[in-house]
């Protein structure tokens, strides 16, 4: 549930990024901090943590603006891929307000990309998250590729809920802003609901 300050006029929503190793999750993050927080951020802050990817989750905070006056807060981690204590498991899916999906478009990673999304749905599901209503994006990664799976059969495999999807190339940036942007609007819009 995002963290709404009437006081400092602020909203706090916490994403994660998701998806088998090697899918792009590192590289979209580095997108979206050249993108939206270069100039905004100190460079030291972020990149010695993601220097050591995949040992620790990674965590870029970024700002969207205003909407209805209030700062749009996005504090984005990573999930790891080796190595992941429960417990730190337990904390990355806690209070979470919404998901990207990084998939790998590669035909060959259609199985690591099915058990990732299983392994994430049972973790949704302990945290008593509903995932055929939570907010979502699915990002179809690498598209630069020759060899990709068509979109719709990406779809078919891994977006059982219709949920917002993008076809990404992370290492030119193409698409992450968008996804990002997507997202966000599913959880805002959640939170208005509430
Ligand atoms: N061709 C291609 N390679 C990509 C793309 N996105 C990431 N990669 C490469 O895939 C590899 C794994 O990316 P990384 O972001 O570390 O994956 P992570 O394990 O999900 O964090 C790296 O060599 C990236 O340069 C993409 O859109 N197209
Ligand atoms: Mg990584």
């Amino acid at each position: 549930m995002a963290l709404v300050n009437h006081e400092t006029k602020d909203i706090h929503c916490k994403i994660l990024y998701v998806g088998p190793n090697l899918s792009g999750k590192t590289t979209t993050m580095r997108a979206l901090y050249k993108e939206l927080a270069e100039k905004t951020l100190s460079h030291d802050l972020f990149f010695e943590d993601m220097e050591a990817q995949d040992k620790y989750f990674e965590f870029l905070p970024l700002s969207l603006g205003d909407v209805n006056s209030y700062q749009i807060k996005l504090h984005l981690y990573s999930r790891p891929y080796w190595g992941v204590y429960d417990t730190l498991e337990g904390l990355l899916f806690q209070n979470l307000d919404g998901l990207v999906y990084v998939f790998d478009s590669d035909p060959l990673a259609l199985d690591d990309n099915i058990n990732e999304l299983s392994d994430v749905r049972e973790r949704l599901d302990d945290k008593g998250f509903d995932a055929s209503n939570f907010p979502q994006v699915f990002q179809y990664n690498k598209q630069d590729l020759l060899r990709k799976l068509p979109t719709g059969l990406l779809n078919l495999e891994l977006n059982t809920y219709r949920y917002p999807f993008f076809e990404t190339v992370a290492t030119k940036s193409v698409g992450v802003k968008e996804s990002l942007t997507s997202l966000a609007k599913q959880i805002l819009s959640q939170i208005k609901s509430e």
